[in-house]
């Protein structure tokens, strides 16, 4: 099976930690809402298929992906949010525009990560046409909100074994 028609959401799932007191935070863009949407569904139900409470869920709405940055960083600094998914889709193709938002989010939310030490998770699809985005988000290359949601429990599995072995 080549690369192109795999199935990207496919993720090993042994180990995982205890997330049923985890918060999260679920931000999403409005631009290509019809994408993002389905990003949230996947992001929101593998939360809950892995533990998470609906009421430890809170989503956030930004205009569009530039946005999530700022965003992530309101709801990362909230002493009792864990982690923050950012979710949003930036078609290429039609306007140097998009390399600057995909640039300035991808090095936004990973400034927000080491600022809060907590998992902001990079949920951004940049495909080149809107069928692309929704193989991607749902469809036959699987949901990239599912991998986004699956990151941010890994990564606050990590945290607490990296807490265990040591002090802060
Ligand atoms: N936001 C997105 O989430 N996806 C896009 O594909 C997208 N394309 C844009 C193209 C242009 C030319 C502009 C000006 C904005 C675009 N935005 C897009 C919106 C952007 O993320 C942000 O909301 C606005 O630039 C306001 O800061």
């Amino acid at each position: 099976m080549s690369s192109a028609d795999k199935n990207l959401s496919v993720f090993k799932t042994d180990g995982l930690p205890d997330i049923s007191s985890r918060k999260f935070a679920i931000l999403v863009a409005e631009w290509n809402s019809e994408v993002t949407e389905k990003l949230f569904e996947g992001a929101y139900n593998t939360l809950i298929q892995y533990g998470a409470e609906a009421e430890n869920i809170e989503r956030g709405n930004v205009p569009g992906s530039f946005e999530l940055t700022t965003g992530s960083l309101w709801y990362a600094l909230r002493r009792d949010i864990d982690a923050v998914i950012a979710l949003g889709v930036v078609i290429q193709g039609e306007t140097k525009h998009n390399d600057y938002i995909n640039h300035a989010v991808a090095q936004g939310l990973t400034n927000v990560s080491l600022k809060t030490e907590k998992p902001v998770i990079f949920g951004v699809l940049t495909p080149n046409t809107m069928e692309q985005a929704l193989e991607r988000a749902g469809g036959i290359h699987g949901n990239k909100g599912d991998e986004a949601a699956m990151t941010a429990i890994k990564m606050l599995g990590l945290y607490s074994e990296v807490a265990r072995h040591g002090s802060h």
